[in-house]
């Protein structure tokens, strides 16, 4: 065996040749590991495409290293010696190659990180530089606030980073935030471009194979595969997104349609998670496409507010609050997952098509998972770990870094509002509003009480009903209990009682 001064460990989401490690380690004397384990694998079900895109960008990026020079050790999951645990591995590896010095990079989960601190080995720890924000620049902004605002911390950053700003700094346009103008629903006709796929390699094929053979037991369909696995696909995959997309983003970016999974989205979330595009190159691109005129400032504005705004945002609060944050459950919810979230099976349209698409794709965009499966979650008071573990297993970017913040504060509101000033709770009316689903649905949308009225109306009023209090007292629900209160006693108790049995039935295990 060969012996290597140290030892650095890329983790199946640390794909990316700008990590501060591979500055600091020399390929001529250093070496490198990545472990497919089942660990990682297992800790919650993950999609079986999730598991092939991670293990397939791996494999690629340990051929992409080589070609640079780096050795590199790769632990398949079949390895008969693979120990089955990153720790596991570390060890195996530091006393196989008697290297000196382990380094590693910030986890991007507090799970794993603990895992590897307990771990006995003496690591050398590297700061995560992919990200604008670090956890220390976070916790200092943070100190002292009594409410953490995204608006806040987004100006920071657009400051920071020079995007979309004027030489005299302030913002182009002469707002920070376009966020009025990303909501238009999509008219009759319009669709979104025939979307990027990507071929899949003998290497994609291989690890398709080992998934389809190890991975049964979890949800969603492996057949389909079509994501990108390499730096050069990402970058594809972003390119087709600024040449057709991005323009109508802005306007679209909240909307939903029938058979449109991906409308006016990157799709890009998965591979900027896991290292195979770089934000602050996205970023650049997307201001000099505003500033050469190609595209809207809405979309512009919209796109980057996300990614140095919202996105890291919620990183800052994951490592400002866990592991407390995740046992946070304000609202006392205690009720299991409804079995339809793991097939589709409910005659809720929206929910039916968001599940679906979900589970065959690996992907649904933000208000799909925000105000439909989220929502639902939300107004049927569902216990926060598992629908977090939900979104945790299903989504192809989900890492808890972003699920966790994103599940918990801002779709379930169960750290009280620490994260978001008020919980994202809608009737079926806005289903309506942004969507092509009510037409198509079995329910009514514009029913309540009724047998065939949409769940989500008399669910809504029974969640600020059982909520009232401390919601009521919330400045910005203030308009909509004002409208709970102009109506009649009986209407609130036929609401009430809708709720009651819409909710009785699933905990009878039935699908709505
Ligand atoms: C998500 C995932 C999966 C499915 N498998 C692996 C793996 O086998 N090896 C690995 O290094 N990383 C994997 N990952 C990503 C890790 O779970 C991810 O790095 C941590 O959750 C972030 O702390």
């Amino acid at each position: 065996m060969v012996r290597a001064r140290r030892l650095g460990l890329l983790l199946g989401d640390q794909l990316s040749f700008n990590l501060d490690m591979l500055q600091v380690l020399d390929p001529q004397q250093d070496a490198l590991l990545l472990a497919e384990v089942q660990e990682e694998a297992r800790y919650v079900p993950h999609h079986p495409q999730k598991i092939v895109l991670i293990f397939s960008a791996m494999r690629h990026f340990a051929e992409a290293l080589r070609e640079r020079g780096w050795q590199v050790i790769y632990v398949t999951l079949d390895d008969p010696h693979n120990r089955g645990s990153i720790a596991g591995e570390l060890h195996r590896w530091q006393a196989a190659l008697e290297a000196q010095q382990v380094h590693v990079t910030e986890c991007g989960e507090w799970r794993l990180e603990q895992a590897l601190r307990d771990s006995g080995l003496d690591l050398h720890w590297h700061a995560d530089r992919r990200f604008l924000c670090s956890r220390a620049e976070f916790a200092a902004w943070a100190k002292g606030r009594t409410q953490l605002r995204m608006e806040l911390f987004y100006r920071q950053m657009r400051k920071r980073s020079g995007l979309l700003l004027e030489p005299d700094g302030s913002p182009v346009g002469g707002a920070w935030n376009f966020n009025s103008d990303n909501r238009k629903a999509l008219p009759r006709g319009v669709r979104g471009p025939f979307p990027a796929r990507f071929a899949q390699d003998p290497i994609t094929r291989q690890v398709i194979a080992l998934v389809g053979e190890r991975f049964t037991d979890h949800y969603g369909r492996l057949e389909g595969f079509d994501y990108p696995v390499t730096h050069a696909e990402a970058q594809a995959l972003w390119a087709h997104f600024l040449q057709f997309s991005l323009a109508a983003f802005g306007d679209y970016q909240d909307a939903m349609a029938e058979g449109e999974p991906y409308l006016f989205h990157a799709r890009i979330s998965a591979a900027l998670n896991i290292g195979l595009l770089d934000l602050r190159e996205l970023c650049a691109d997307v201001d000099s496409a505003y500033r050469q005129g190609h595209v809207p400032l809405n979309a512009a504005e919209g796109f980057i507010r996300q990614l140095i705004g919202w996105r890291e945002y919620v990183r800052g609060i994951y490592w400002l609050c866990m592991p407390d944050y995740a046992g946070l459950n304000a609202f006392g919810n205690q009720r299991a997952l409804p079995g339809f979230y793991w097939t589709g099976h409910t005659r809720m349209r929206c929910m039916a098509q968001a599940i679906v698409q979900t589970l065959e794709l690996g992907y649904a965009h933000h208000i799909q998972r925000l105000m439909v499966t989220g929502n639902f979650a939300l107004l049927a008071g569902i216990a926060p770990p598992a629908i977090c573990e939900w979104y945790l297993a299903v989504y192809m970017d989900a890492f808890d870094w972003v699920e966790l913040p994103n599940t918990l504060g801002m779709v379930m509101h169960a750290d009280g509002g620490y994260l978001g000033s008020k919980p994202y709770c809608a009737s079926g009316k806005y289903i309506q509003r942004m969507s092509d689903h009510c037409r198509h649905c079995e329910y009514r949308v514009d029913r309540a009480v009724e047998e065939d009225a949409c769940p989500f109306n008399a669910l809504y009023w029974h969640f600020l009903m059982r909520h009232r209090e401390p919601l009521s007292g919330n400045p910005r629900m203030s308009l909509t209990y004002r409208n709970l209160q102009g109506m009649s006693e009986e209407r609130r108790a036929a609401l009430w009682q809708r709720g009651e049995d819409l909710l009785a039935r699933l905990d009878a295990g039935e699908a709505l």
